[in-house]
């Protein structure tokens, strides 16, 4: 970074300059301004959701090309990284703030082998954000772990992420052990991640493939009123 970097007051800037600013600081993981970037946005009456998928989202998109590409390395995307959970710590209790009744509940984990957890947590904060109950069982989730989180909180929804090639058929072994325990039917299972798409999700035996956190909520919201549809109906008749 150059010294004329270090001076330059985000504040002078307008929205766009910020924003492709608060990008370019989210590549060079500069988290303290990624965060200030995000504070100033909200000031300027930005709304949360805006802020998330404009300036950190659309940052982690252009830091992805350049990992694909060889020009970033682990180590740079790992700051990266840590500042987009930076700013998602800021927006996490706005996106979350609904005086909503619960509509659902949702254990949510990425799969075995994959340690990638910022679209996880986005969906969590998108789903707590639109009234559900999350919880959040983190990374390297084994079928072992699925289950006793299932067993534990008694979800309407199961939901995985998994962000590499080599760890997405980890679902079909969490959701085939499912079956083979007479349980796949009490949960509407919901899955995603950048390499997914909705054949694999068919294929896996999956409810849905959710293409982000905005499908997400949608797709749970939809599954969710059609369950309690089909339960009524079972109920009166
Ligand atoms: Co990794 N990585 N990474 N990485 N990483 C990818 C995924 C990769 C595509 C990069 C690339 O080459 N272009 C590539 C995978 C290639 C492949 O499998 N085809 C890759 C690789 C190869 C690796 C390593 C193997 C690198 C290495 O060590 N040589 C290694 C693997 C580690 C492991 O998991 N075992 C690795 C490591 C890492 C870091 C640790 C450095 C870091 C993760 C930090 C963290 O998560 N705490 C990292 C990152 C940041 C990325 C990229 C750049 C960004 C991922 C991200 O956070 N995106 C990624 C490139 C990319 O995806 N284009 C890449 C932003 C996020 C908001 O989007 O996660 O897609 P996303 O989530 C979206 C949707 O997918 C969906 O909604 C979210 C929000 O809208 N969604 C769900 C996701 N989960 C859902 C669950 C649901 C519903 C929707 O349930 C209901």
């Amino acid at each position: 970074m150059s010294d004329s970097d270090d001076d330059l007051d985000l504040r002078s800037l307008d929205d766009d300059e910020l924003v492709k600013q608060m990008q370019d600081d989210l590549y060079d993981g500069l988290k303290e301004e990624v965060e200030e970037g995000v504070n100033i946005l909200l000031e300027r009456g930005w709304q949360p959701y805006r802020v998330l998928t404009e300036a950190l989202v659309e940052g982690m998109r252009i830091v992805g090309i350049d990992f694909r590409d060889g020009i970033l390395f682990v180590p740079e995307v790992l700051l990266s990284a840590n500042s987009m959970k930076g700013g998602m710590a800021i927006l996490r209790p706005l996106l979350a703030e609904t005086g909503a009744p619960k509509v659902g509940k949702m254990v949510i984990g990425t799969v075995k082998g994959d340690i990638h957890d910022i679209g996880k947590n986005l969906v969590a904060m998108m789903m707590e954000g639109a009234g559900f109950e999350v919880i959040n069982i983190g990374i390297n989730n084994s079928v072992e772990a699925y289950l006793e989180a299932l067993e534990e909180h008694k979800p309407d929804i199961l939901g995985m992420s998994a962000l590499l090639t080599t760890t997405m058929p980890y679902m079909k072994v969490v959701i085939e052990e499912l079956k083979s325990k007479g349980i796949r039917d009490d949960y509407i299972v919901l899955v995603g991640g950048a390499p997914l798409n909705e054949a694999f999700a068919e294929a896996i035996g999956a409810d849905a493939y959710c293409r982000d956190a905005a499908v997400a909520v949608e797709t749970a919201k939809e599954l969710i009123a059609r369950k309690h549809n089909l339960l009524g109906a079972s109920a009166a008749g």
